[in-house]
C-alpha cells in the first residue's frame, strides 16, 4: 500500500484503544521512571520559561482518566486547564476530526471556504445570550480572540481604550498580557506593554476590603470614576470574565456585572464578556454571563468550543461585529477546519450528555463532600464558584493571609496520590477543579476525597 493512502477507512474507530479503564490505578511513584528520563529530555530540548504543573507525560486520556507512559491513571481534575470538557477522546470528537482529517485538513477560510466554519459560527450565533442579529469570527486561540474583540470594538467605536480588571487574565500576547493583572510569571520582563489598557476594581467578595455587602456599588462607583479621570468616550471596550479563571475562579458579587454592562451602554462602550475558561456549559448554564442575565455585545469562547483543538471565536452583534473593514480580520489557521470539525462534536454532546445539567450535578457533589471540611478548618477560607468551576482559596489559620505554600502542599499531596489538581489565584493559594463534565461520579468523589484528605491535613 502507498504511504498515501489511508491505512484505514474514513469511518475509523473513533479511539483505536476504546477509552482508558475509568479507575485510578497507581503503580509508580508519580512522575515514574518513564516520565522523568522523558522530563531530563524535555529539560534538555526546552527554555526554561514553559512551566509545568506535574511532569508526567500522558499516554492517552478520556473521560474522567489520564493515563500517563508508566501506566498510572490519574483522576483529572483539570482537563487541559478547562479545554476537554467532553473528555479528551470522545468518539463524537474524535470521529468528526478523523473523518475530516481524512478529508482536507486546511484550504484557509481566507482563500476558499468549508462548510464546517459556517456551522460552528450559526451555532454560536444561536446559542450565546440575546436575540439580536449575530456574527461569529473565528480565530485558533483565547489569547487571539481576545485581541480581535478588542480590534472589532476600536473599530466599530473608532476609540483606542480597553478597560479590564484586577485579578483578570486575557492571555499573554503583547495585547492580552497588558490586559492581563497578575505581573509575575505573565509580564515580567516581557515589556514594554501595549498601552491604552485601564484598570478598575474587581468585587472579588472574599477580599473587598470594605465588606463583602459594599462590594457591588463601590466597585461600579470606581469605574464609574476611572472612566471620569481617562475619559469615557475615549474606551471603546470593557473586558470582563464573568467568572475569574486564573484570577482565582472570583464569582464578582452578585449586581456588578449587569452594572458594568449597564454603565457599558450607557457610554457607547463595546461590553465584552470573556468566556474562554467559563464558557461552553462549564458553570452550570451554557455561558456564565446567563448566571445574571447578562446579553454581551461580544462574547468570547474557546478553550472547550472545540474539546481539545485549538477554536476560539469572537461572537456579537452584527453592526459590531461588522465595525471591521473586510480584510481586516483573519488569520492562517483561524476556524481551522478539523477545529470546527471537533467543535460539531461538541455542541452534539452538549446535548446528548447533558453537559449543563452535569456541571451543576458536579457543583453539587462538590459542594457536599468538600464544605464539611472548608467548616472545620482554618486554613480553608471559602470554597467558590460555579458549576464545575470551583474552588477552595486557602489562607494562615484565623487570618485571610493567603497561604500559596499550603496551596502548593495539597496539590502536591493530591498529585502524588493520583489527583491532578491545579493551582491558581492572583496569590497563589487557590485549588481549583475543573473536572471533565463526563467524569464518573464515583471517580469525582474519590478524587474530591483525597482533596479532602489533603486539606484537612492543613491544620
Ligand atoms: N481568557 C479567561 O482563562 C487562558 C492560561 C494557561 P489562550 N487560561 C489558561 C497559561 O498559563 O497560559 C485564558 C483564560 C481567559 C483568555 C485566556 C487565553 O487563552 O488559549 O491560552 O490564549
Amino acid at each position: 500500500m502507498s504511504i498515501f493512502e489511508p491505512s484505514s477507512p474514513v469511518a475509523a474507530p473513533a479511539s483505536p484503544h476504546g477509552q482508558p479503564e475509568q479507575r485510578r490505578i497507581l503503580v509508580t511513584e508519580l512522575p515514574g521512571p518513564r516520565s522523568m528520563a522523558l522530563q531530563q529530555r524535555r529539560d534538555r530540548a526546552l527554555p526554561p520559561g514553559l512551566g509545568t504543573t506535574l511532569p508526567v507525560f500522558v499516554e492517552r486520556a478520556g473521560g474522567g482518566i489520564i493515563v500517563d507512559v508508566d501506566g498510572n491513571h490519574l483522576i483529572d481534575f483539570a482537563s487541559g486547564i478547562a479545554v476537554t470538557s467532553v473528555g479528551a477522546s470522545a468518539p463524537a470528537v474524535v470521529g468528526r476530526v478523523q473523518e475530516q482529517a481524512a478529508t482536507f485538513t486546511h484550504t484557509c477560510f481566507l482563500v476558499t471556504e468549508y462548510e464546517g466554519y459556517v456551522d460552528v459560527a450559526d451555532w454560536l450565533n444561536e446559542h450565546t445570550p440575546g436575540e439580536h442579529a449575530k456574527t461569529t469570527a473565528l480565530f485558533s486561540t483565547g489569547a487571539e480572540a481576545i485581541e480581535n474583540a478588542v480590534k472589532i470594538a476600536r473599530a466599530s467605536t473608532g476609540r483606542p481604550g480597553v478597560v479590564v480588571f484586577d485579578h483578570a487574565y486575557h492571555g499573554r500576547s503583547l495585547l492580552t498580557m497588558a490586559m492581563t493583572a497578575k505581573e509575575k510569571p505573565y509580564k515580567a520582563g516581557f515589556g514594554p506593554l501595549a498601552t491604552d489598557v485601564h484598570r478598575a476594581p474587581f468585587p472579588y467578595p472574599l477580599r473587598w476590603p470594605t465588606g463583602v455587602e459594599h462590594a457591588t456599588e463601590e466597585a461600579l462607583a470606581a469605574l464609574e470614576e476611572l472612566l471620569e479621570r481617562v475619559g469615557a468616550e475615549n474606551i471603546a471596550a470593557i473586558v470582563v470574565e464573568p467568572v475569574q479563571g486564573e484570577g482565582g475562579f472570583v464569582v464578582p458579587t452578585t449586581g456588578f456585572l449587569p452594572g458594568v454592562q449597564e454603565i457599558a451602554r450607557g457610554h457607547g462602550i463595546v461590553f465584552v464578556a470573556d468566556e474562554v475558561q467559563s464558557g461552553m456549559a462549564r458553570t452550570g448554564s451554557l455561558f456564565a454571563s446567563e448566571h445574571e442575565g447578562l446579553v454581551p455585545d461580544l462574547i468570547v469562547t474557546a478553550k472547550a468550543l472545540a474539546g481539545g483543538l485549538p477554536l476560539s471565536a469572537v461572537t456579537g452583534r452584527a453592526e459590531v461585529m461588522a465595525g471591521a473593514a473586510p480584510g481586516g480580520l483573519g488569520g492562517t489557521y483561524a476556524g481551522n477546519p478539523l477545529a470546527c470539525a471537533a467543535a460539531l462534536g461538541v455542541f452534539e454532546m452538549v446535548q446528548t450528555h447533558d453537559l449543563v445539567s452535569r456541571a451543576q450535578r458536579i457543583e453539587r457533589v462538590v459542594r457536599e463532600r468538600l464544605e464539611p471540611v472548608v467548616a472545620e478548618s482554618l486554613a480553608v477560607a471559602e470554597l467558590r464558584g460555579r458549576g464545575a468551576m470551583m474552588a477552595v482559596e486557602l489562607v494562615r489559620p484565623g487570618t485571610l493571609d493567603p497561604d500559596p505554600e499550603a496551596a502548593a502542599a495539597v496539590s502536591a499531596a493530591c498529585h502524588r496520590q493520583g489527583v491532578l489538581t491545579l493551582v491558581c489565584g492572583t496569590f497563589g493559594n487557590v485549588i481549583r477543579m475543573l473536572p471533565p463534565l463526563v467524569i464518573d461520579e464515583d471517580l469525582l468523589v474519590e478524587g474530591l476525597d483525597v482533596l479532602a484528605a489533603a486539606l484537612r491535613e492543613l491544620v
